[in-house]
């Protein structure tokens, strides 16, 4: 019998548990979607005949609350294997199926889940999955975890139907320690020279400013690699409380290191982590900044 495993598609944590699929040998249907998708897709889903499937599994990904009642009252429910990490999915403890654990990752919970299965691991893939962790609780700083950062760069370069082709070829040999392909280094080595540049570029036009509590803040427009601008940037100007990153398609996100970004975000309508939080930009600030832009003299029609 056949498996379904939904995860999230943005990142290494979410995709990994498909990784692992592969390496279990499982016969299994795969859907990648984004947190927002979730609730149309298992609408949908669960008005749908499931019987050819003898596990569903959900990792990495929070449910709605309001699908919960809807897997109780299905004939599928005891299909249903669900693993998280994500605070705001704290509602789901009460269900049996569901695994929540915030001091680990999609990827780490489903391995644990599949070792008390009868998978067989190997220190390759061990260290694999360590940094799979790092790189998602962004713990590879503390941990010295230099693995991380490259998963993460190889995932952005590769999409995810091909990093987790790549990965599954690196990964079913079993191997003492994780090695990438040279192609992959020379990849990498490129990227790390392309992202500096990048980075260096965005500090030479930082604007700064102080917000009203005194707040020190770093301004930088950037569409890519916030999480490394904000980092880097932050270690670049240590008289610098918070760097603000602007992507005018992606939003405001905010970095620090001791102040509360969480609070000033809340403020201006966003929200997120103490030291990672985010604000989002409308679509009437986008017209208004054009407009201004062009004086004010052009008629924006739609
Ligand atoms: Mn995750």
């Amino acid at each position: 019998m056949k498996d379904l495993i939904i995860s999230h598609v943005k990142d290494v944590d979410g995709v990994t548990p498909v990784i692992l699929m592969n390496l279990w040998n499982k016969n299994y249907d795969c859907k990648l979607l984004d947190v927002h998708e979730m609730f149309d897709y298992l609408t949908e889903l669960l008005t749908t005949d499931l019987s050819i499937y003898e596990h569903i599994y959900v990792v990495d990904l929070t449910i709605p609350q309001e699908i919960y009642p809807l897997i109780e009252q299905s004939e599928y429910r005891s299909k249903f294997l669900v693993f998280d990490h994500h605070e705001t999915h704290e509602y789901a403890r009460v269900y049996p199926y569901v695994t929540l654990n915030i001091e680990e990752c999609g990827t780490t919970l489903f391995y644990q889940y599949i070792q008390s299965q009868e998978f067989i691991t190997h220190s390759g893939l061990e260290e694999y999955i360590k940094a799979v962790k790092d790189l998602d609780l962004w713990t590879f700083e503390k941990n010295n975890n230099l693995l991380s950062p490259k998963l993460g760069s190889l995932f952005e370069l590769l999409g995810e139907k091909r990093y987790i082709q790549e990965m599954t070829l690196l990964l079913q040999k079993a191997t003492k320690t994780f090695t990438f392909t040279d192609f992959q280094e020379q990849l990498l080595e490129l990227e790390e020279e392309n992202k500096k540049r990048y980075i260096d570029k965005r500090e030479e036009r930082m604007i700064r400013g102080i917000l009203p509590n005194s707040v020190r803040v770093g301004m930088v427009y950037a569409e890519k690699y916030r999480s490394e601008i904000g980092n880097e940037l932050l270690k670049r100007h240590l008289d610098l409380d918070v760097i603000i990153i602007v992507n005018m398609n992606g939003g405001i996100s905010l970095r620090s290191r001791s102040v509360d970004v969480s609070k000033i975000a809340y403020h201006y309508g966003g929200g997120g982590h103490v030291l990672a939080a985010g604000i989002g930009i409308s679509e009437e600030v986008k017209r208004e900044v054009f407009q201004r832009l062009l004086k004010g003299e052009i008629n924006i029609e739609n």
